[in-house]
């Protein structure tokens, strides 16, 4: 759990190593110095994640890519303000999102970019993707099924 991963798919996920900076929108989360959660930034100043990734004081990391390697590219960013869904259930996790603004700006660059926040929801059957630093598991297509 060290470089940054994509997956894509319906149920299952087939995932992959990614190019490093591919997902310049790509952030983490820490507590002290312990990786919590990945987010998206979503513009300059606003980050969004899951509320469950509010476990103490954290702050926000920009552009990496390997979590153990300083690569030059990271903007460390305090959180000046964490704002959970009103509805948040922390038993069963509904509504579980959180949006956290950056005390200061992101510096955008081709490291860091916002991602642009869908317009519509998704469609039954809809490829999507994901990224963070997950476990990723080679599977062989036999596994992958249909
Ligand atoms: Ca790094």
């Amino acid at each position: 759990m060290q470089r940054l991963v994509a997956a894509w798919g319906s149920l299952k996920l087939r995932g992959h190593p990614c190019h490093p900076h591919a997902q310049p929108w790509q952030a983490a989360i820490f507590e002290r110095s312990k990786y919590n959660c990945g987010a998206s930034l979503i513009s300059s100043r606003w980050v969004l994640t899951a509320a469950h990734c509010l476990t103490g004081p954290i702050h926000v990391r920009l552009g990496d890519y390997n979590l153990y390697v300083r690569e030059g590219t990271e903007q460390y960013k305090a959180v000046a303000k964490s704002i959970i869904h009103p509805g948040y259930n922390c038993t069963d996790h509904d509504n579980d999102i959180m949006l956290l603004k950056l005390q200061n700006p992101a510096r955008l660059n081709r490291y860091v970019q916002p991602l642009g926040l869908a317009s519509r929801c998704a469609e039954p059957g809809e490829l999507c993707s994901v990224s963070g630093w997950g476990i990723c598991v080679k599977q062989t297509t036999s596994d992958w099924g249909d």
